[in-house]
């Protein structure tokens, strides 16, 4: 297999920590070139931040592609959420998610819903939230579908949502919407809280995996805690899969040194397997 290899940055500095060169993202771009890295993916708001973060003209320079684009800050700047009780709150998240869905279509990347999806659950009632948040994200699918667009859905562990924190828990949801445009994303970090075992996790979502995080357990780069890589890249071969896979990971002990220390290690296991 040859790896899709990219790291999350974002066009501004944010308060989400994991994100490498967060609010310089041209030169985000220039390292992953650097790095060999194929592309990056960026957390941004709106289209028009995105026109003007000069991301398309270094992506062009440097011959990076757009590997996703990630829309928590409509929930985590904003608080606006695709299960939100109140149908204008909703309405709004949704209008917002297509207008980044636009910016997705015109690169060919795949748009992450992580804390978008909402972080309570509404009255207490998982399975209301839950139907909620399908019945907008069926909307947005269809939206997406126009423009050839995947959307990822992200299980998130249990510090950051009540929603989703599993595999199957959102392989439920996405399989109760149908269409083949919406898929889901697992990140190590995540899955080494809640998974019984991470690499069985990820042959179970088996083709419904379009998206992949990696961070270590300390959500360093990969290498850095005690998460198997090896055992994850192995799952991922055993399940053809294709897609990026991106290192969302604390720019310590500073962005350049993770960026490189994930690719290395990344490499490193690759080497070794193939011997
Ligand atoms: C985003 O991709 C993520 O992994 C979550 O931790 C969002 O907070
Ligand atoms: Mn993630």
């Amino acid at each position: 297999v040859t790896r899709q290899l990219a790291f999350a940055t974002a066009t501004t500095a944010t308060g989400f920590g994991p994100i490498l060169f967060a609010g310089r993202p041209t030169q985000a771009v220039r390292v992953a070139a650097e790095l060999g890295y194929g592309g990056v993916e960026v957390h941004v708001k709106t289209p028009r931040e995105y026109a003007e973060s000069g991301l398309d003209e270094a992506l062009r320079e440097h011959g990076v592609r757009l590997a996703a684009v990630a829309s928590g800050r409509i929930f985590s700047d904003d608080g606006y959420s695709l299960s939100d009780p109140d149908p204008e709150r909703r309405a709004e998240a949704a209008r917002r998610l297509n207008d980044l869905i636009d910016v997705a279509g015109e690169h060919g990347a795949v748009l992450i819903i992580g804390l978008l999806r909402g972080v309570r659950l509404v009255d207490d009632d998982a399975e209301r939230t839950v139907d909620l948040l399908a019945e907008t994200l069926a909307a947005c699918a269809d939206h997406a579908a126009t423009r050839g667009v995947d959307i990822v859905l992200e299980a998130i562990n249990r510090y950051e949502t009540k929603l989703l924190q599993t595999a199957a828990e959102t392989v439920a949801v996405i399989e109760s919407i149908g269409g083949d445009n919406v898929g889901v994303l697992l990140d190590t970090f995540h899955m080494n809280i809640e998974e019984v075992s991470p690499a069985a996790a990820i042959r179970a979502t088996g083709p419904h995996l379009r998206h992949f995080h990696v961070a270590d357990s300390n959500r360093w780069a990969p290498g850095s805690g005690h998460i198997d890589f090896g055992e994850i890249l192995t799952a991922l071969d055993d399940i053809e899969y294709e897609g990026w896979i991106s290192a969302e990971i604390l720019p310590l002990p500073d962005d350049g040194s993770a960026a490189h220390a994930a690719i290395a290690h990344i490499s490193d296991l690759d080497a070794h397997r193939r011997q």
